[in-house]
């Protein structure tokens, strides 16, 4: 019989999860440039058409990243002592956490957090299996709503993980404020290892977003099948595109799911009109330069104490402490 993980729920009041998705979603279709919360990318099958997407030729992050983690793992692993505790915020399939764990398995309590249970349970079995003496203590939960880990890990160093520059996907304002709230959580003696996407030649990031395979466009119109499936949505599939663009004046993709013609869509038994080439607006993913995550991480109180980049300057891993 295949064993399954323990997942560990954390009070509501430290993750208010619950409810969150019907009152974003109708929030969002209500404005007059409307949106949808990127964070709803990630259902099951979103989570799937994701992993994907980091196996694409035009989507350099997830390889690049990962060739920096595997050149300099070892100088990243040098500060853990034995009973550190590794908290990954979003840790969606761990792949990256493995070029960690190789060295310091026999020595941390790992903490992956995840909003998908699916992603969680998958990851932790995996895991369980590569890493029999490693202890796992997965938490279901949105990181960004996160105030506190569960009392017992209060004496322990905290090493915060969260690659993949997730956090691009904030206004550099709230992007300043997760970070501070990272500070927290993590404690004083805390640190933080996190993957930045570097600003770079446009058209390279815009194929990076709307690759020739269409899995971009299939993960972006996935948010209108999970609304269709779980709060009675009409939209039409084949009535909406896909579409990512570089914002040069804010360092920053965009993409966006345009409406092909007028129409109306019931969500929630609520009518919402789209014109003609009107967009929602689904997420940004905001590229820096070293520098200005430098004084981005100093406005949150982290200190940078290393910055490391690939050859070309492509992606940057920073360690603030
Ligand atoms: C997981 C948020 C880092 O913004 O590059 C990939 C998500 N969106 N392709 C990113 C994403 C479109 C990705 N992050």
């Amino acid at each position: 019989m295949r064993h399954v993980p323990t997942l560990e729920r954390l009070p509501a009041s430290v993750t208010a999860v619950a409810g969150d998705f019907s009152l974003s979603v109708i929030e969002g279709l209500s404005r007059a440039k409307k949106i949808l919360p990127c964070r709803f990318f990630y259902d099951a099958r979103g989570s799937c058409l994701f992993e994907e997407i980091t196996q694409l030729p035009e989507y350099y992050p997830t390889r690049t990243e990962i060739g920096i983690l595997n050149a300099r793992a070892a100088e990243i692993v040098k500060g853990f002592s034995s009973g550190d505790v590794l908290v990954e915020f979003g840790s969606g399939s761990s792949r990256k956490t493995e070029i960690l764990l190789d060295r310091i398995a026999d020595r941390v309590v790992y903490v992956p957090i995840d909003v998908s249970e699916a992603a969680l349970a998958e990851a932790v079995f995996r895991l369980e299996e590569r890493y029999p003496a490693l202890e796992i203590r997965p938490l279901v939960a949105d990181f960004s709503s996160l105030t506190k880990l569960p009392h017992e890990f209060s004496g322990s160093r905290r090493t915060g993980f969260f690659p993949g520059s997730t956090i691009g996907n904030l206004a550099p304002g709230d992007a300043a404020a997760l970070l501070a709230k990272f500070r927290k959580v993590l404690g004083e003696r805390g640190r933080l290892i996190i993957g930045v996407d570097l600003k770079k030649d446009a058209r390279v990031l815009v194929r990076a977003y709307n690759d020739a395979a269409g899995i971009t466009a299939a993960f972006n119109l996935n948010l209108l099948v999970r609304i269709n499936r779980e709060l009675a949505g009409t939209f039409d599939l084949t009535a909406f595109h896909h579409r990512a663009i570089y914002n040069p004046r804010s360092g920053r993709i965009e993409m966006h799911l345009v409406s092909d013609r007028a129409q109306d869509v019931m969500v929630c038994g609520r009518r919402f009109h789209f014109a003609n080439g009107e967009s929602i607006h689904t997420e940004n993913s905001y590229k820096y330069t070293v520098s200005e995550f430098r004084a981005l991480a100093e406005k949150a109180s982290w200190k940078t104490s290393r910055v490391l980049t690939d050859a070309n300057e492509q992606f940057s891993v920073h360690e603030l402490i």
